[in-house]
């Protein structure tokens, strides 16, 4: 069933074929059954478990006709059978496959999972739901030797309903994970991160009543006092059981329980007053039991409200001008190697930004796993989220456009509810023409119909006046679409040497709140010599010492996230002894040591922090 505040989702995914639904939000609230742990996998650089021998897809009928996906027995002495998952080797699930096997570190193809599960106890009515974190790139998914479907793009959460579909025992679930790169994908073949393959996230069986809330959206309006709006969707099989004529919204601490009704198309919604509420902010994160009831469903989440918005120069949190106090990070434990997955990596993550004194963090350069925003909401950090539209993207090609706004869309819908995440981001570092503009255009428009309480923005570069060399420019047009005018800059790294910071002069064109997106430079932890050799600590600590007035020399300044908080792999990044594979521009190196840059922003956001009280 299409209700409305599906509908614009479904139109989006549309162009693309055979693509998984859309997840459903509600699904990460609700008790799951897990699929994960060691799955079997046999690695397939030529994916000849996906096409013939003539190169033709083995489900290019529709039916599956051969392949791994098949997952056939191996029950009969005389069978020619190419593969078994039986006797295969395993990894864990959620997992990239570079950082479990050596063997795999540079590997880009396909690799087959397996796994052989029990199906849940169902009652009568009940609908199940597979459900996935992530798999980077492109996932095609069997169900005991039929195809479900198959999922694009890396970093976002998809479901197929295996309602009627599960054997009581003994079910095959397949997954072929393929992570190539293409110049048409959403990222591009062009990155300065790992390209990290395989379930990287959760898999989960879900299971719903018949009629269930499918998704919901809460939000406090801006500025009319605490009046928060609510809606939600729920969903009723075709030809089966009726919608439910209200759902209730409750939220027990603060006395509130609202029916809304629900319209022939399964949409409700509605708006309270919340009496005595207290919003959520860095400093007090204050979240609140809410429950959502809809007939026999009852989805419980905890929520914490508040508004974000701009007025002229200033960003206003709650109605009053907060600088992002921020930091960069991509989603790696440096620690256990590879893509982060776990609220324990999340708390990692997060609690060194922290330390570090941090109110707000970019998670660049692509949707972070979904604990990411559900412990920032809990430890009182604000979120800029963002969609991997990097660098050079196909920006005339209908494809690519379709697929950059399923990422942003699957993306808004799966953490608008919570109350840490302030921006959308949806573009990095991109070059300036015409077509790139209707593309990310689209893109704005999107995430502001999907959720209007937020802020959207990308990181833009910085241009130069030949006429004058010290000048450094912010006119990029796109600037005119986006709530904050945010940018990247490296003044000191790429663009001169640290003293460079005290002669650069900056023009910003947009009277808007100025975050800078990225700054800083690299240094090998433990590397000591004068601030002018470059890889040094003392080099890197000097972009900070300078980088800063310079930086507050810009009236509109409200806000940076550096980069980066940790060391970060990057095949990109070869110079030996020095880099070995790593992006250095950690404030903290893959080994966890602080720099001494670390010590110099701290410095500085614990002087901002007390300007604030
Ligand atoms: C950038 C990119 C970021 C890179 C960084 C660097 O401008 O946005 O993805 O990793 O520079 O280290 O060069």
């Amino acid at each position: 069933m299409i209700t409305p505040l599906r509908l614009c989702l479904v139109f989006l995914v549309s162009s693309l074929s055979v693509w998984a639904d859309t997840a459903i939000s509600s699904l990460l609230s609700r008790p799951t059954t897990s699929l994960d742990g060691l799955w079997s996998i046999v690695v397939d650089p030529y994916d000849n478990g996906f096409y013939n021998y003539r190169y033709t897809p083995f489900d290019a009928t529709g039916k599956l006709t051969g392949g791994y996906g098949q997952d056939l027995p191996h029950d009969n002495k005389s069978g020619l059978i190419e593969y078994n998952f039986d006797t295969a080797p395993k990894i864990q699930v959620p997992g990239d496959w570079n950082s479990q096997d050596e063997k795999l570190y540079l590997y880009e193809g396909s690799v087959w999972y397996r796994r052989t599960f029990d199906a849940p106890a169902v009652a009568d009515g009940e609908r199940v739901f597979l459900h996935f974190g992530a798999a980077n790139y492109r996932a095609d998914v069997y169900l005991n030797g039929a195809k479900l479907g198959m999922h694009i793009g890396g970093f976002t959460p998809f479901d197929f309903e295996v309602t009627g579909k599960l054997q009581p025992t003994g079910n095959s679930l397949v997954v072929r994970v393929n992570n190539n790169r293409h110049l048409e994908a959403v990222p591009t073949v062009n990155t300065d991160w790992w390209n990290y393959g395989g379930i990287t996230r959760s898999v989960q069986l879900v299971t719903v009543p018949a009629v269930f809330v499918r998704d919901y959206a809460l939000a406090l309006a801006r500025g009319e006092g605490d009046v928060l709006r609510m809606a939600v969707d729920v969903e009723a099989p075709e030809g089966g059981a009726a919608l439910p004529e209200t759902v209730t919204v409750a939220i027990p601490e603060l006395g509130v329980r609202e029916n809304l009704t629900v319209d022939a198309d399964g949409h409700a919604k509605g708006e309270v007053t919340l009496r005595r509420l207290v919003r959520w902010t860095p400093e007090i994160p204050r979240l609140y039991e809410v429950r959502i009831e809809a007939g026999d469903d009852v989805v419980t989440e905890r929520m914490g409200f508040r508004t974000i918005e701009t007025a002229g120069t200033d960003i206003l949190l709650n109605g009053e001008s907060v600088f992002f106090r921020g930091i960069c990070m991509h989603e790696e434990n440096p620690f256990r190697g590879g893509r982060a997955w776990s609220e324990d990596d999340a708390r990692l993550m997060l609690g060194w930004a922290k330390e570090l004194g941090c109110n707000f963090v970019r998670l660049a350069h692509y949707p972070h796993n979904v604990n990411m925003a559900r412990i920032a909401d809990e430890m009182g950090l604000m979120l800029w989220e963002e969609i991997p539209v990097y660098w050079t993207i196909q920006w005339e090609n209908p494809d690519t456009l379709a697929n950059a706004r399923a990422q942003l869309a699957d993306l808004i819908v799966r953490d608008r509810n919570r109350a840490s995440v302030m921006v959308w981001s949806v573009a990095n570092e991109t070059p300036l023409s015409e077509p790139r503009m209707q593309f990310l255009g689209t893109l704005v428009k999107d995430a502001r119909a999907l959720d209007p309480t937020r802020l959207v923005s990308a990181a833009m570069e910085v241009h130069r006046d030949p006429e004058h060399p010290e000048m450094r420019i912010v006119n990029d047009p796109f600037g005119e679409l986006t709530d904050l005018v945010s940018f990247n800059q490296y003044v000191g790294w790429y663009d001169g040497l640290p003293e460079n910071c005290d002669r650069v002069k900056w023009r910003v064109d947009y009277q808007k709140p100025v975050f800078i997106s990225e700054w800083g430079g690299g240094a090998k932890a433990g590397y000591h010599a004068d601030a002018l050799t470059r890889w040094s600590e003392e080099f890197q600590a000097d972009i900070y010492r300078r980088g800063i007035p310079m930086l507050e020399s810009i009236p509109q300044l409200r806000g940076m996230s550096p980069w980066i908080l940790v060391d970060f792999r990057s095949p990109r990044r070869p110079l030996a002894d020095i880099q070995d594979g790593w992006n250095r521009k950690g404030l903290i190196s893959d080994r966890g040591e602080r720099k001494q840059a670390f010590a110099i922003l701290q410095a500085y956001y614990q002087r901002k922090a007390q300007a604030e009280i």
